[in-house]
């Protein structure tokens, strides 16, 4: 099999954590940092009044279809009820006529724009906050979506186009970037990166997905562009207390970190170790072009996902307001 190191020797014994910071019951992490005071320098970010949602389209049936991490499949949805189903003898009545038409759907939680749990990855049989891992064993106990999605995340957002920064329409298979290139982006933008914002990075994979008609183009070498880990990025993280990392690939950082191999090792630092809620998939474009129009790159950032008990994650249309 891999070569690569097991994920504590790449993140370290004494690798940066926040496990107990919110006392030993916390299922929230970082999303503690999002107060009240926190919505309302959010709603300070409003000028123009103009609104973004940030969900794709689930269950799209044009090709290429949804963008899928490998293994996953896309939503299946099923019509069990429309007109033709009135005229069967079966069928129920309703007084005055009333018909009327019904969906069922599956889904992969993680299939579409999501928040993931913050217990939903794991190393070393723990899972944020030091929860057993066995917790998930049939149904998430700990740190599943849930609190998540009653708490909502509402906060200042911030957009960085790595894209647009590298005078690209999209970063390649396996390209990274680090804090200091974000740092630099920002600069280049002319925003600052504050302390409890909801960061937001567009790479313009999204874009690249969605303007390819062969599948397997995509999933052939399968190596996502994003952050690549180092510890000074996960200090960085904890300094500045992000409680929430927001872009537009399947799993928000470069799927293999390029000088070992090791696999999502940032799920692991920032998510498990730090308490960062996670949102993938997120269609970013849009609100990019808006703010490179007028140069305004913060925006209040409202999410409120699926109240599903015990999910692993769950889908999610954030709402960006300029
Ligand atoms: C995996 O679950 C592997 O990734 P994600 O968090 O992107 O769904």
């Amino acid at each position: 099999m891999s070569e690569a190191p097991a994920m504590r020797e790449l993140l370290g014994e004494d690798a940066p954590s926040n496990w107990g910071k919110w006392g030993p019951d916390d299922e929230l992490g970082c999303l503690n940092y999002l107060d009240a005071s926190e919505v309302l320098r959010g709603i300070r970010h409003v000028r123009s009044g103009e609104v973004f949602t940030l969900q794709i389209q689930m269950g799209r049936t044009e090709p290429p279809g949804d963008p899928l991490w490998p293994g996953r499949s896309p939503m299946e949805r099923r019509n069990v009820l429309d007109e033709s189903s009135w005229d069967k003898p079966d069928a129920p009545q309703y007084p005055g006529g009333l018909h009327y038409s019904d969906d069922t759907a599956q889904i992969f939680l993680q299939g579409s724009t999501q928040y993931d749990a913050l217990g939903h990855l794991w190393y070393d049989g723990k899972l944020w906050n030091g929860y057993d891992a066995r917790t998930t064993v049939g149904q998430m106990k700990k740190a599943s979506v849930l609190p998540i999605a009653e708490k909502g995340v509402v906060g200042r957002g911030v957009l960085i186009d790595m894209a647009r920064h590298r005078g690209k329409p999209w970063l390649e298979k396996g390209e990274t970037f680090d804090h200091t290139d974000l740092e630099a982006a920002a600069q280049a933008q002319g925003v600052t990166i504050e302390p409890h914002d909801i960061l937001c990075i567009r790479t313009g994979w999204l874009k690249y997905w969605y303007q390819l008609t062969d599948r397997e183009e995509f999933y052939k070498d399968f190596n996502e562009p994003g952050l690549t880990y180092s510890r000074e990025l996960v200090e960085w993280f904890q300094q500045r207390e992000i409680p929430n990392l927001v872009t537009d690939t399947i799993a928000n950082e470069v799927t293999y970190e390029p000088n070992t191999g090791v696999a999502l090792p940032l799920h692991c630092a920032l998510m498990r170790n730090l308490g960062v809620a996670l949102t993938e998939i997120a269609w970013l474009d849009d609100l990019a072009d808006a703010c490179a129009a007028d140069g305004r790159w913060s925006f209040l950032y409202v999410a409120a996902p699926l109240k599903i008990v015990g999910g692993t994650g769950a889908p999610v249309n954030p709402v960006a307001i300029r």
